[in-house]
């Protein structure tokens, strides 16, 4: 099979050097022929980095490898996934609750990786839902989500999640400035001005587990807060967030939030805001949010509904947040490696203005102020302004760095990504994107340590690109090789849901850590069957728990009589396996659920109510062995009061329940 693919993949890779003449025009030539090569990893060759990809309206983070683009994993967090189970199993379920209750899906806007003295170190990375807002953390270990808490007082959490730099803080600033959660919101949605306001949520991440909690909230004014960064070096302890619609516009913002030459940066002194908190200046404010949690040693998550926030005002303590004007709605707010250089990206500018942190402090220092903005110091604009890249392109939207010096921004109207140099705002080059590009990621690119191999750029639109799939297209992602002074593109790869904002590692950095299976001896799930002899069916009035085991090529017990019409069943079924990848599904015929897909040494729960009298096949739905058709069973349903008692078997050792 390999050698028959390798032949393949070398002969396509041949047609492509020769009938390069041919092809549509449209597909233009931004990939030279010898490029090809550069992207190619060969069958059964790993990968140079792990590339996190936000899924959009997806609501879930992909795993690709780079430099061959391949898909490895769609990890579930803010949506459902019924491939894996996730928000249909008992046990996952949890993740999913909210101040609403369970919500099955969100929208995944950006990734963030963990970061220790200013670089990625590959212990999690951070994903953030930008409807009902919320924050996850996924391990990079088990690549599940360990933990999703909810921000009150947020709504369209899209500024979100920005980290520092040795990940004390996870940080989100809402889209929508909305009345506080425990004020009256049933308002008059044009009085905006007076009522609504904007908040900035510090989540702190414990060292050693990662563990989060709402440390505290900043009250700003009702704005939108579009995107962040955190400060490093020199100006770690400063966030920045951009801020657009600070014409406090609250319908037709196409327009409206469009009036005003220059919107904001908001730069935030957070080491400032823990003075204030350590001197008791916040105030504890009621709020109600999830904070679920997933426990990998009961394979089970809980959600607590926390009850309290300790809210800051920036208003009444002035020098936690200062506004630096910023042109034409900005989006992107990106701090170089050094700190010192941040970049605000005008979605409607066309020019790229890059503000100096030391001028800022200085400024902040002389009081140079162009007046205030709802009580906040607005910096005077020249005072905090190192220069401005001119005519880079049209819609800057986002920049990274490769720790050389270059920045390299995207346009999304011109469709391109260009490299610029920080010091003399020079354009150095520019590369067509197919099209309308939004993130880009380089390896470590927004950290101190950028690992400047490649640059991938995230595509809204591919019109042309790709063979037509109906109404929609494919969104896509362009690789280009930016080890030497140009760029070139070496591939692209269409990607799942939409993506926004990526990040990618070095894979040294994440594989070995690899989680290959669950130890049974340390499953502590309430519900563990931890050997074939403890597999039971248990009746407790009209709940019935079924104790399951599956282990190649079958499961225990497989065929289960006396389940009665109004019963509510619990299929508890524990893999027993101690191997490397060979999770067992789990499916009922008619349950109006998803399969569970059990990890080696898991518990997983499917909870059934029968709608029908008969006989109910069950089956594992990951092909596991040569067996694996055969790894199935059967369910007798009885009607409401029959005398069927429970029984249980597997071959011939049939076991009636006591009860
Ligand atoms: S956004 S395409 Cu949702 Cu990060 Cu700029
Ligand atoms: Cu177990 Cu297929």
């Amino acid at each position: 099979m390999k050698t028959n693919l390798t032949k393949i993949l070398a002969l396509l890779m041949l047609a492509g050097l020769t009938i390069q003449s041919c092809k549509p025009k449209n597909a233009g030539n931004a990939s030279s022929s010898g490029s090809a090569e550069k992207a190619y990893v060969a069958p059964g060759k790993y990968d140079e980095f792990y590339n996190l990809v936000s899924g959009g309206f997806s609501g879930q983070m992909s795993v690709y490898g780079l430099p061959s683009g391949r898909l490895f994993r769609v990890i579930p967090v803010f949506s459902v996934d019924p491939e894996k189970g996730y928000g249909y199993s008992e046990e996952t379920k949890p993740m999913l609750n909210t101040s609403h209750g369970f919500v099955p899906w969100d929208d995944l806007h950006h990734t963030e990786l963990s970061q220790t003295n200013g670089e990625v170190d590959g212990r999690w990375v951070f994903g953030n839902a930008n409807n009902t807002p919320r924050v996850a953390r996924i391990d990079l270990a088990s690549f599940k989500t360990a933990e999703i808490i909810e921000l009150p007082n947020s709504a369209g959490n899209h500024s979100s999640p920005f980290i520092t730099e040795n990940t004390e803080y996870v940080v989100a600033g809402t889209r929508f400035s909305v009345p506080p959660d425990n004020a009256n919101g049933d308002i008059p949605i044009n009085t905006y001005k007076e009522n609504f306001k904007g908040y900035i949520s510090f989540i702190s991440v414990k060292k050693e587990s990662g563990e989060m909690d709402l440390a505290f909230q900043i009250e700003c004014p009702g704005v939108n807060f579009d995107l962040s960064h955190a400060g490093k070096g020199k100006s770690n302890g400063w966030f920045f967030f951009s801020c657009y619609n600070t014409e406090q516009a609250n319908t037709l913002l196409e327009v409206n939030a469009s009036q005003r030459d220059k919107d904001f940066i908001m730069a935030v002194n957070w080491k400032k805001a823990e003075e204030y908190i350590k001197a008791g200046k916040a105030k504890r404010i009621a709020a109600k949010y999830a904070h679920n949690k997933y426990n990998e040693k009961t394979h089970t998550a809980t959600s607590e509904m926390k009850k309290d926030v300790l809210v800051l005002d920036a208003k009444a303590l002035k020098d936690i947040c200062y506004f630096i004007p910023c042109p034409k709605s900005p989006h992107g707010c990106d701090v170089d490696p050094t700190g010192e250089y941040i970049v605000g990206s005008g979605k409607l500018a066309a020019l790229i203005p890059v503000f100096s942190f030391d001028k800022m402090l200085k400024a902040i220092e002389g009081k140079q102020f162009d007046g205030s903005f709802e009580g906040i110091p607005v910096i005077k604009y020249e005072a905090a302004l190192y220069g401005e890249v001119k005519k880079p392109g049209l819609g800057p939207l986002h920049t990274e760095f490769d720790g050389k010096g270059n920045a390299y921004t995207t346009f999304f109207v011109s469709s391109e990504v260009v490299k610029w140099n920080i010091k003399d705002l020079k354009v150095l080059d520019r590369a067509p994107t197919y099209y309308s590009v939004g993130h880009l990621c380089i390896p470590g690119g927004d950290s101190k340590k950028p690992n400047a191999k490649y640059l991938i750029a995230y595509n809204k639109i591919t019109k042309d690109r790709y063979l037509p799939t109906g109404p929609e297209l494919t969104q896509s992602a362009q690789l280009y090789d930016i080890s030497g002074d140009k760029m070139e593109m070496i591939l692209d790869f269409p990607t799942i849901g939409e993506p926004h904002y990526a990040q990618a590692i070095s894979a040294d950095l994440i594989k070995d850590r690899s989680i290959k299976f669950y130890k049974i001896n340390e499953n502590e799930n309430k519900y563990v069957t931890k050997g074939e002899g403890q597999a039971k069916v248990v009746r407790e009035g009209n709940v019935v728990h079924v104790y399951m085991t599956s282990i190649r090529s079958h499961f225990a017990p497989d065929n289960i009589e006396g389940i009665k019409m109004g019963d509510v069943v619990y299929f508890h079924v524990t893999n027993l396996e101690q191997d490397w990848d060979v999770p067992h599904g789990f499916a009922i015929k008619g349950a109006t659920n998803a399969e569970l897909l059990i990890m080696p040494g898991e518990t997983q729960t499917m909870k059934w109510e029968p709608d029908k009298v008969g006989i109910f096949p069950m089956y594992c739905t990951d092909f596991c062995s040569a067996l694996h058709q055969e790894m199935s069973g059967y369910i007798r349903v009885s009607p409401k009061g029959s005398k069927v008692p429970i029984s249980y078997s597997l071959g011939k050792t049939k076991t009636i329940a006591k009860n």
